[in-house]
């Protein structure tokens, strides 16, 4: 397979100006049709014209109205090549025919439950038709879709339907055209049976915009919190950004069979339905948010991925790290945000690390790809967010809307680079941005070593960073990197202190603004090592450092087990009270894991349970903050702080803790079920999710002691649950102990939803990710369950992928975990390389186990490897885990 490298980038020889293509929908085949105006970059060149086009059936090449002969193009498996286009302006035509009823990799045109759909992006389109399939060729599109009426009454493309009619033999046809130009990734294509809740939207300049989400009929009622969603996305962007909806129209369709979440289509956003559809009894309240979230990135893509794009797929991140970020603002000021906050970084910490440590690590911005596919990973969505962030960090909300609005003024209409984004945001506000693109550029998380001192005599209090970034494939050595630390100093109080000065670089920084005192400020740490020295500070303060976890690195910081506690009770930064916690939690748990190696009695620092006592007795703290602080480090992330990541020990100390903190805390835990419970209708905010959250983690513990009146609590509550938020929870709770209470429950809630595909994958996936040892046998039964579907995508994640999840039955000694895998991604690359190569990436990190288990997932990525036919999409990411 060719690797495909960002030096290489060329300029494209030819530009399109419009295209008009035409699609006829059969039963048997589709036959497209594009009519393309092509120009030349440079006027009065001529070079051969290639285009893409994969896997599908060319009928006739046209230029200028004549039929192209044989010696005048030529295809291969991979291309169209037209050897002599004229000089100039000229139109080609191509006809071609697709078969998307046997398209089982949902790329490019495909059927999902009988509808026809598109995903184009990455590279789909050449799937579509034969085109020059890269973002930096922007065109103005129209498509004509011509269908059977009675199986295909609703016809969508991109922008204004323009005409409609009915065609003889019972057929129809639809005329779309967008007014924008945009690149190929962004078109789309739907045709069924579907129909549609409508809204409308009046802009801030006083358009109306139509909203329609469609949904096959039976669905539409659980539309109503998408369409909440879209309605508050549009008004936030005009409010936080002052960006505008452009059409008349806005158009989300939601469909069973989809890779990935969703695509932001010009104007026909295509939703994977877990992300459209909800209702209080069969949708979480994690569900919601999701829906929430995602409904925001799609719109936001309308200006941050549509209006302004990527020059080439290495920019991703310039358009889906800032849309994630901006999706992050958006759920934050709709709820609470430290919560969002602390979810997103344990999100980062959880799989973006490990992403970052192992043989899978690339920058923000990736050198180079083999299947662009591979490289929507959590490093471009969420570190490349957290790269955004850091800008809004060092200009402030005012530097960072002047650099979006220069950024826009600038870029509309165009396909740009990560660094067209760094210049408007460092143009806008003149500011001085050092090495910041070695974000772009470097991969690796940055470990900061802070050591602190207090100078009594002096009243000076210093802080030294020392800053390593590690190794990784291809980048033996790095360059320090620009790390934005915000910092407060408290007081013995608890009180932050007021910041006068500071001393660095041989120079007196006044951080005082207009003689108003400072509470917090961000240092500019730019070196290997360096020192900040603060002055007039009375007595030695205990730092709060990395406040709202403004950079993405590992921070070790010097402070002491007693400062850390005291920030757990006091920091004014709630983000990193529950740092502390954090901080706190991972330190006993590694030090339970060696006691466990060692096969010492685990005891639990008694320190720790009466730390989290006092968070959940104040008063005064946020519910789901204390559900967030109570709750511990996941496995893999104290897994990836492990010399040699051991599951099974893991496994038994976070387990362990749990039960120790479910018994001494019991009283306070049985009031927080008891206190929590409601009999109010469900709402979705703030107040109410929190209230649940903290019932359903309350629950969860009791559970854990698998005593007979606590089981018979979480069944009464199963029971008595009105939503599926503490349904599923006390499901959740029960699931966690082997037994007949366990197996009547888990078959009583099929029995309940068995008609609703949704809720089964959730109850696919709680089976699946079970610890409960030998469980492999039960996810192999769970394949040839009727409900379960190997060219399902959400089914395939929720059983394959939720097994994986397991420390104790995927990492199994036995090998029978590793061994279900290696067989299950040599069956899914036939029907959905995308999906099969998101699978085999809990291989990735087969390195940091033991002997043992080294060799026995080493032998499973070369079997995959030696497999005849394998994807170039599986081949990138088993061949790199190998390398
Ligand atoms: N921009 C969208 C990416 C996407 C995608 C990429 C590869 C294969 C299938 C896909 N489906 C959607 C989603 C987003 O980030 O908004
Ligand atoms: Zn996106």
């Amino acid at each position: 397979p060719k690797e495909i490298f960002l030096k290489d980038y060329k300029f494209p020889d030819y530009y399109f100006d419009t295209v008009d293509l035409s699609f006829v929908l059969g039963e048997e085949k589709t036959v497209v049709s594009s009519k393309i105006t092509v120009f030349p970059r440079v006027e009065g060149s001529s070079y051969p014209l290639v285009l893409d086009g994969q896997g599908m059936k060319l009928i006739s090449v046209k230029i200028n109205s004549e039929n192209l002969k044989d010696g005048d193009y030529k295809v291969d498996s991979r291309h169209l090549t037209i050897r002599s286009p004229p000089v100039g302006t000229f139109t080609l035509e191509i006809v071609n025919e697709i078969h998307p009823q046997n398209n089982t990799s949902l790329e490019g045109l495909y059927k999902s439950s009988g509808n026809f759909c598109t995903q184009c992006e990455a590279e789909g389109f050449r799937k579509i038709t034969f085109y020059q399939d890269r973002p930096d060729i922007m065109a103005k599109y129209t498509c004509r879709i011509e269908a059977d009426k009675s199986l295909y009454p609703v016809l969508l493309s991109n922008g204004n339907l323009i005409e409609q009619g009915d065609l003889e033999g019972g057929k129809h046809y639809a005329l779309w055209e967008d007014p924008f130009k945009k690149p190929c990734y962004l078109f789309a294509l739907v045709a069924g049976r579907l129909e549609s809740r409508d809204d409308s939207f009046i802009t801030r300049s006083g358009r109306k915009v139509l909203l329609r989400i469609w949904t096959p009929a039976q669905d539409l009622p659980k539309t109503v919190h998408a369409m909440y969603s879209l309605k508050a996305a549009m008004k936030w962007d005009e409010d936080v950004f002052g960006l505008e909806y452009d059409l008349d129209l806005f158009n989300i369709v939601a469909v069973p069979d989809f890779n990935m979440g969703a695509m932001e289509n010009k104007s026909l956003n295509i939703f994977n339905s877990k992300l459209v559809l909800a209702s209080p009894e069969t949708a979480t309240d994690a569900d919601y948010a999701a829906i929430l979230g995602v409904i925001g990135h799609e719109y936001f893509h309308n200006w941050t991925g549509n209006r302004v794009t990527c020059r080439d797929w290495f920019q991703l991140s310039l358009k889906e790290g800032l849309t994630v970020f901006r999706d992050q603002e958006f759920s934050s000021d709709m709820g609470s945000r430290t919560v969002k906050r602390i979810t997103d970084v344990s999100r980062l910490r959880n799989y973006q690390f490990p992403q970052d440590a192992g043989p899978m690590a690339h920058p923000v911005r990736p050198h180079s790809y083999i299947k662009m596919d591979n490289f929507y990973t959590v490093t471009v969505y969420e570190k490349g967010a957290e790269v955004v962030r850091m800008y809004k960090t060092l200009l402030g909300s005012q530097g960072f809307r002047k650099g979006m609005d220069l950024y826009f003024e600038r870029h509309d209409g165009q396909a740009v680079t990560c660094e067209d984004f760094f210049a408007a945001m460092r143009d806008a506000n003149g500011a001085d941005f050092a090495n910041f693109l070695s974000w772009y550029s470097q991969a690796g998380t940055p470990v900061v070593k802070v050591t602190s001192s207090y100078n009594a005599d002096a009243h000076t209090f210093s802080l030294k960073f020392i800053q390593e970034v590690p190794p990784t494939p291809g980048q033996p050595v790095k360059e320090p990197m620009f790390i934005p630390i915000q910092l407060g100093l408290l007081d013995s109080s608890g009180k932050d202190m007021p910041l006068a000065s500071v001393y660095h670089d041989g120079t007196l920084e006044c951080i005082a603004k207009d003689d108003q005192p400072v509470y917090t400020t961000v240092l500019r740490v730019t070196k290997r090592e360096e020192e900040f020295v603060f002055s007039d500070i009375p007595e030695r303060p205990v730092p709060s450092i990395l406040r709202g976890y403004s950079a993405p690195v590992r921070l070790e910081s010097d402070l002491l087990e007693s400062d850390l506690f005291f920030l757990l009770a006091h920091d004014s930064d709630e983000f990193n009270r529950w740092e502390s916690g954090q901080v706190l939690a991972r330190k006993l748990m590694l030090s339970l894991v060696a006691d466990f190696q060692q096969q010492k009695p685990l005891v639990l620092n008694p320190k720790f349970v009466h730390g989290l006592r006092s968070i959940l007795s104040d008063a005064s703290l946020d519910k789901e903050f204390i559900t967030q602080a109570i709750t511990l480090p996941g496995e893999g992330e104290i897994m990836d702080m492990m010399e040699v990541a051991d599951p099974d020990a893991v496994h038994a100390v976070r387990s362990f803790i749990r039960k120790q903190l479910a018994s001494e805390l019991k009283a306070e835990f049985l009031s927080m079920v008891k206190n929590n419970r409601s009999s109010d209708q469900y709402v979705f905010n703030h107040p109410n999710m929190a209230r649940r959250a903290q019932k359903n983690v309350a629950l969860s513990y009791l559970a854990s002691l698998e005593e007979p009146e606590l089981t018979e609590l979480a069944l009464h509550e199963y029971k008595a649950a009105s939503n599926m938020t503490e349904q599923f929870a006390a499901l959740v709770a029960i699931a966690q102990n082997p037994g007949k209470t366990r197996d009547e429950v888990l078959a009583d809630f099929y029995e309940k939803w068995q008609h609703d595909f949704l809720v089964v994958n959730k109850w696919f996936a709680l089976q699946a990710s079970s610890n409960i040892p030998g469980n492999v046998d039960n996810v192999r039964k769970l394949l040839s369950h009727p409900a379960f579907d190997l060219r399902n995508p959400n089914k395939v994640y929720s059983l394959i992928g939720g097994f994986c999840g397991s420390p104790v039955n995927f990492h199994a000694k036995d090998g029978s975990g590793y061994q279900f895998l290696g067989e299950m991604v040599v069956q899914l690359d036939k029907i959905n390389p995308q999906v099969a190569s998101r699978i085999v990436s809990a291989f990735s990190r087969w390195r940091r186990y033991d002997e043992m288990r080294q060799k026995l997932g080493k032998a499973q990525l070369e079997m995959i490897i030696s497999t005849n036919g394998l994807s170039e999409n599986v081949f990138e990411i088993a061949s790199k885990s190998l390398a």
